[in-house]
């Protein structure tokens, strides 16, 4: 951490922010596979009953976020999150795309919102996530939502690539990463917004760095559990079946 240098301009620290990008889980072999259509209907299945923890686990972290901000501008912006999430009487949200998206992969509602498949890595690093929000300040959580700033990318490869390289997905399941491309975009700004103005100090802007390097080790994580579950297949939690009994 260096205490004396100068801080760095906005536009320095933006590309620093920008820069963690090659710690983005679309490098983890998970992924990668994924993109390149060699994983199996179960993996799949695994990945977005796994993801769903994540989703719904999304709405309480920026709950977190507003309970902790003083500023009702911010409020004002970021309360959309939830609903975006939660839906409303107006739109499903994406929450309910989510589970859409696992019922198009061939999963059945009740297994998704059951979360049994839900893996211990998975769990354990999505908690983090949001004990994190509810312990550091809005300004520190927001800054850990800026890993949406590497997001688009991945969701366009998904629209882009699954119809072909899994044709068996019911393609009205991808509505979820079309949402995201337009909500993401609009977050992201808002998130990156905040991280320039209140992280001035160079010292400040170090931190800042670490928190973003926290939320990629966290989606790293999450997929270092699913492919120790479905693609190593070592016990005891593949697909989370309970724990051999010792003879
Ligand atoms: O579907 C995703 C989502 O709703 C969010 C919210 C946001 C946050 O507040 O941290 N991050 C995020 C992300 C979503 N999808 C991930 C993906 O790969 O499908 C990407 C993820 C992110 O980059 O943080």
């Amino acid at each position: 951490m260096s205490t004396q240098a100068p801080a760095w301009s906005r536009e320095e620290f933006e590309a620093r922010l920008r820069g963690l990008g090659s710690l983005y889980h679309i490098h983890h072999p998970y992924h990668v596979r994924m993109h390149e259509g060699q994983l199996s209907r179960e993996q799949i299945q695994g990945w977005v009953a796994n993801r769903y923890y994540y989703q719904i686990s999304i709405p309480r972290k920026d709950a977190a976020i507003l309970a902790n901000c003083p500023d009702r501008d911010t409020r004002r912006r970021w309360i959309q999150r939830i609903v975006d999430h939660d839906g409303n009487d107006a739109q499903e949200g994406g929450i309910e795309a989510w589970t859409r998206l696992g019922i198009a992969c061939g999963l059945d509602r009740e297994t998704i919102e059951s979360q049994r498949l839900v893996l211990p890595g998975v769990r354990f690093a999505v908690d983090a996530y949001v004990n994190f929000a509810r312990s550091a300040s809005w300004q520190e959580a927001a800054c850990s939502s800026l890993t949406e700033l590497f997001a688009p990318t991945i969701h366009r490869q998904r629209l882009n690539h699954w119809p072909d390289r899994y044709p068996w997905i019911e393609p009205e399941g991808l509505q979820y990463f079309r949402n995201r491309l337009t909500e993401a975009h609009r977050d992201v700004q808002h998130g990156l917004a905040i991280t320039l103005e209140h992280f001035a100090s160079r010292l400040q802007q170090e931190r800042a760095l670490e928190i973003l390097r926290f939320k990629l080790e966290v989606l790293w994580t999450m997929c270092d559990a699913m492919w120790m579950a479905y693609v190593a297949e070592l016990p005891p939690f593949t697909g989370c079946e309970a724990p051999a009994v010792p003879a």
